[in-house]
């Protein structure tokens, strides 16, 4: 068996690849996101939730841009109960409920106005890594009931990183508290099939006050050993649930990792990367790329075409992370 064959049975076993794939194209209106199996309860009938064996998939595609120059955003911080594993719940701080957060999308001199309100239990913040802005004035602590609003205007194209700076920032980020935002570049980069990808990292033991709802082992985080590793805060979600492509097109992955600990070894199984954009885009673009590395804080945007009908999977190649849990797979057909 040759050593690709090997390596792609390996992780295929690792991931227990059990489930319905779970994507479609996301610029095709033809194609919709294909909704999972039936959940076992909905939220209030308008989204899937799953189960907590059986969670529901995050929604891979990377969201279209806004038809305005004005993006307003609104996040909610609020703590959340989520499945972040089959049959795991964990007790998250989070951005709207959710992590990663909500996947936010502007154009170079677009205006983001932006609030912040805490509904959590302690203060929290915004650190938005695409922004020129002085933190002292914005990226300062929202207390309890309390919130911020202010506007800002993105300068350099990319993929980055957002999250609550507020101190410990590991513990706030390794709670739940990231998300990417998508920076286009004035003149747009060629249509493809776009995706997005934060990886994240789940440092666990039981809570002290809820019976099987696990919190944060601030040890385990700061000894840099967590229990899972995930893209879009599920664990293995993307082996269980494949992202359906088709051979021959472009695809493009907008890759940010949120860490706070792992440097992300983005790689796909059978392909190579024929553009890798770092950060700023055009001035940073490689081409022929095995594997790029995302380190905690970073974002980079690869693009890559499938030769063939198959299941490519997807990884950091930093495989002890890709064990607990940071492995998709690519089904092209
Ligand atoms: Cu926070």
């Amino acid at each position: 068996m040759r050593s690709s064959t090997v390596l792609t049975a390996l992780i295929l076993l690792a991931a227990g690849c059990r489930g319905q794939p779970a994507s479609s194209n996301a610029n095709n209106p033809q194609e919709p996101w294909t909704a999972p199996p039936p959940p076992a309860d909905v939220s209030h009938g308008e989204a899937a939730v799953g189960s907590t064996d059986s969670p529901a998939p995050i929604d891979p595609r990377a969201p279209q841009p806004p038809g305005s120059h004005l993006l307003r955003v609104r996040f909610e911080v609020k703590q959340a109960r989520l499945a972040i594993a089959p049959g795991v719940v964990y007790e998250a701080w989070t951005f709207d409920g959710r992590v990663p957060g909500p996947t936010l999308r502007v154009t170079v001199g677009d205006t983001v106005d932006f609030t912040l309100v805490n509904h959590g239990m302690m203060p929290h913040s915004i650190d938005f890594h695409a922004a020129q802005i002085a933190p002292s004035r914005v990226y300062t602590n929202v207390m309890p009931g309390d919130s911020i609003q202010f506007r800002w205007s993105p300068r350099v194209p990319g993929a980055f990183l957002y999250h609550c700076g507020t101190a410990p920032v590991a513990m706030h980020i390794a709670n739940g508290m990231y998300g990417a935002l998508i920076v286009d570049p004035a003149q747009p980069l060629p249509p493809a099939k776009e995706f997005v990808f934060v990886q994240g990292e789940w440092y666990t033991m039981a809570s002290v006050d809820a019976r099987g709802v696990l919190q944060l082992d601030w040890n385990k985080l700061l000894g840099g050993a967590p229990d899972y590793v995930s893209f879009n805060g599920i664990a293995h979600q993307y082996a269980d649930h494949p992202v359906l492509v088709h051979p021959g097109e472009l695809l493009r992955f907008y890759v940010v990792d949120a860490g706070p600990n792992r440097i992300s070894a983005f790689h796909v199984v059978g392909a190579i990367f024929s553009r890798v954009y770092q950060d700023g885009v055009a001035a940073h673009a490689l081409e022929g790329v095995q594997t790029g590395w995302v380190p905690p804080g970073g974002g980079m945007i690869f693009e890559t075409r499938l030769a063939e009908p198959g299941t490519y999977p997807f990884v950091t190649h930093a495989f002890a992370d890709a064990t607990n849990g940071a492995v998709g797979m690519l089904e092209a057909r």
